[in-house]
């Protein structure tokens, strides 16, 4: 019998769902950093197996949204419960609520498989582990409970093979060589989004977003041309940086993270662009792949 099904990874900001996704794939699909709102699409993860296609999928992080960028990261989540076959929900060690009641309510009332992860109890102690256990049960009775550990990777076997027993037998919906929905083009914008999460602060990164305009591969190597876009004149100039060197170690660590995921020599070439207030221009959102309603 063959299985196939959608495992639809959801939970606040920062719990660690990109991490569970890549320790799945085994490949650094989606991009990780220590801030909030560093995913912002529904990215699929599949992973394939002789009898079995587990497609994962990683979404944003669920918050009240202030602009249409939110809005419509949000509607990304809201289509994670249409068609979750399985559902993670990923809470972390410490956390007391999910920042949205209706999306929680969704949670608890839930008729398919609801799995439970306490994320980084790498980070706790016993008693810990055992008081944040015994909160969330109490919360969401209708789930099954994993601590796990998606970083050092503890109990992240289990929830796996759990997840293959909970998949409907199905044939497979994607070419079992298929790794994901996205484009090459969306994980070079990632990979260069990942950097200046990384290296500018407060509100920067939040006013980036990334196209990349030319991806031309050859037969050593792949040319790509990426802007970056900011939402004000300020912005462009602290993106750049003093003679550039902002903008240069940007170009150089994405470079070297995209010639590892590409297997193959990479030039990148990079520039900045103002685009007034895209993160609140719905044509703006639409062209970059948000607002998919
Ligand atoms: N200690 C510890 N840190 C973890 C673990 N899993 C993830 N992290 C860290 O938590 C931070 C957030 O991880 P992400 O995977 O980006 O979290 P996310 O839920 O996808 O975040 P958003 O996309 O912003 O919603 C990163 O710094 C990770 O390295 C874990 O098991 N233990
Ligand atoms: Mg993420």
């Amino acid at each position: 019998m063959h299985k196939a099904g959608f495992v639809n990874i959801i939970g606040n900001p920062n719990v660690g769902k990109s991490t569970l996704m890549n320790a799945f794939i085994g490949e650094k699909l989606s991009i990780i950093t220590s801030k909030a709102q560093t995913t912002r699409h529904r990215i699929l993860g599949i992973v394939n197996g002789e009898d079995f296609q587990m497609i994962l999928s990683d979404t944003p992080g669920i918050i009240k949204p202030a602009y249409e960028l939110q809005a419509s990261m949000m509607d990304f989540v809201k289509s994670a419960f249409e068609d979750a076959d399985v559902l993670i929900y990923m809470v972390e060690i410490g956390e007391k609520e999910l920042k949205d009641d209706a999306f929680f309510k969704k949670i608890t009332n839930s008729k398919i498989p609801v799995l439970l992860l306490l994320n980084k109890i790498d980070n706790s102690n016993q008693e810990q582990l055992e008081e944040q256990a015994q909160l969330w049960q109490v919360k969401v009775p209708n789930a099954e409970f994993f601590p796990i550990s998606a970083l050092e990777g503890f109990n992240v076997q289990n929830v796996f093979n759990r997840i293959i027993e909970l998949l409907p037998a199905s044939p497979a919906f994607y070419p079992k060589d298929q790794l994901t929905d996205k484009p090459e083009r969306f994980f070079v914008n990632e990979a260069i989004r990942e950097k200046i999460l990384l290296h500018y602060k407060k509100e920067i990164p939040y006013a980036v977003e990334v196209d990349t305009e030319e991806f031309f591969e050859e037969e050593e190597i792949i040319r790509m041309r990426s802007v970056i876009m900011v939402e004000r004149e300020t912005q462009k100039g602290i993106i750049i940086g003093h003679k550039g060197s902002a903008l240069k170690r940007v170009g150089m660590e994405a470079r070297k993270d995209l010639e590892k995921f590409f297997g193959k020599q990479v030039h990148l070439e990079l520039y900045v662009k103002v685009n007034k207030n895209w993160r609140s221009n719905q044509t703006q959102l639409r062209r970059f792949g948000y607002n998919q309603k």
